[in-house]
């Protein structure tokens, strides 16, 4: 008795978080399927990605094959052999390339548009007739069912020896809306003609519910985050506490197939890194709450999850609920990651909506009668305030020239400032002025906290009014 292992969707390129290796996490992962001692790996695909985004741009597959050397090595260090076949992630040029460099793995099967399956042979694994069918990930249902009528044909022709035939696949299978998934029907043509059929893609381990042949493989480890998929855990924040909406479960690791039973085990591989989602009530909060309650969560999902030991670190994926104020969903990015900043280990993710979160849509006229001010209204009411902030630094003996003050507000007025209509468009306030104004003045930008103080300009001033005259002092000194 041999078994086979099974591994697709590592996804090298494509970032989960900036803490999180993918490179280091593989090489945890093949050692580990290298001790469950595989006669062979086969792999499904989705394996390095075409183009990811780093550092804000995309790299192409040119760019990326500076890993390729890196890859190349720990394939060659499992001293075992790679069969394998691409995804829709991956570059069609890049399995042949790393084949040429690497002796022990094979590409098997190149997956791209206009192919059917018709001219496909199966390699022979241990005791299984192992078919790498390279079908696209999303053809339409007609395609897919000629694509399977063929594989079955071909299967039913084969006559080389009489060992079990198992299909691996890399394409879209659950039902998810009208566009996604394969219906029953189809999925039947190759159900009833192959002993077993494995599709990667899927990310997620789960037997089909009626063709009981039919297997969904894991991906290996964190692939990106995307709300409802991936997660180890989900909480919900109610009034002070944490509740538990799920039970934490590691949905993560790679197959091993009995070359003789045909039997999938699912083999758990724990990553460094895994997210968690808490899904957070926004109606009627104010950035005080918002900070405070985090602080509570980020604390509460440490103490569950990193203290214990059960994840060396965790992202924390929050989902909205309720109705979202413009004033907090402008800076709640800002919020929420001030108070991660104060932990190790645990990391959080901009926020995604929830499907019941309102998100009032805000236009520029509209602002003028709000509470966000415009930049004319937020001007005039900090000029009319000069006589109020002159009177509070005197308090604290500090004399400022009240031309001065008004010199500074010009000044910033004055410059190339498009934030109030670039704030409609959820740019973050903070970033934009501390930006714009920092070559006028660097000390009103080093005082910049959370951008709605901007709203009313004066405390912004008192603070860089503060740190001129500690400059000077200490200069004078
Ligand atoms: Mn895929």
């Amino acid at each position: 008795m041999s078994k086979i292992a099974i591994i697709g969707d590592t996804h090298l390129l494509m970032q989960f978080h900036e803490k999180y290796d993918k490179f280091a996490e593989f090489k945890q992962f093949i050692d580990q399927v290298k001790s469950a001692e595989p006669i062979a790996i086969a792999l499904l695909g989705d394996f390095v990605d075409k183009r990811q985004s780093l550092q804000g741009r995309l790299i192409t597959w040119g760019e990326g094959s500076e890993f390729q050397v890196k890859i190349e090595k720990m394939i060659e260090s499992t001293n075992i052999t790679w069969f394998a076949m691409n995804g829709n992630h991956d570059d069609e040029r890049v399995f042949p390339s790393i084949e040429k460099g690497t002796k022990n793995f094979k590409t098997v099967a190149i997956t791209k548009y206009g192919e059917n399956g018709s001219n496909i042979s199966p390699v022979e694994i241990g005791n299984v007739n192992a078919w790498f069918a390279p079908v696209p990930h999303d053809a339409p249902a007609q395609v897919t069912k000629e694509a399977f009528q063929e594989l079955a044909k071909r299967k039913s022709a084969f006559t080389k020896n009489r060992k079990r035939h198992v299909l691996f696949l890399h394409v879209n299978m659950i039902r998810r809306g009208q566009e996604t998934g394969i219906d029953d029907d189809i999925l039947d043509i190759v159900a009833s003609n192959f002993d077993k059929i494995i599709n990667a893609h899927e990310h997620v381990y789960e037997v089909h519910r009626k063709k009981k042949n039919i297997v969904y493989m894991p991906a290996s480890f964190p692939t990106w985050v995307v709300k409802n998929r991936g997660f180890v855990k989900k909480y919900e924040y109610k009034a002070g506490s944490l509740e538990e909406s799920t039970k934490f479960k590691n949905p993560f690791g790679y197959l091993m197939l009995d070359d003789e039973t045909l039997d999938v085990e699912f083999k758990e591989f724990t990553p460094t890194m895994a997210n968690v989602e808490v899904k957070y009530d926004v109606t009627g909060v104010n950035i005080p709450q918002v900070r405070s309650d985090w602080q509570i969560i980020a604390k509460l999902v440490h103490d569950d999850l990193v203290a214990t030991g059960i994840l060396k670190s965790v992202l924390v994926l929050p989902v909205l609920t309720g109705t979202i104020e413009p004033a907090i969903s402008f800076t709640i990015n800002n919020d929420i990651t001030t108070v991660f900043n104060g932990f190790k280990n645990i990391y959080v993710n901009p926020f995604v909506a929830d499907e019941n979160l309102v998100q009032p849509s805000i236009d520029i006229d509209q602002v003028k009668n709000e509470r966000l001010p415009t930049k004319e209204t937020a001007f005039q009411n900090t000029r009319a305030q000069v006589d109020a902030i002159v009177k509070k630094l005197r308090e604290k003996k500090i004399t400022v020239d009240p031309a001065k003050i008004k010199d500074i507000i010009t000044k910033i007025e004055a410059a190339e400032n498009t934030f109030f209509v670039e704030k409609a468009k959820n740019v973050n306030a903070a970033k934009y002025i501390g930006g714009s104004i920092e070559n006028l003045l660097p000390e009103l930008n080093d005082t910049f906290n959370i951008s709605l103080d901007m709203a009313s300009i004066d405390p912004v001033l008192t603070s860089a009014m503060k740190a001129t005259k500690a400059k000077s002092t200490k200069k004078e000194g």
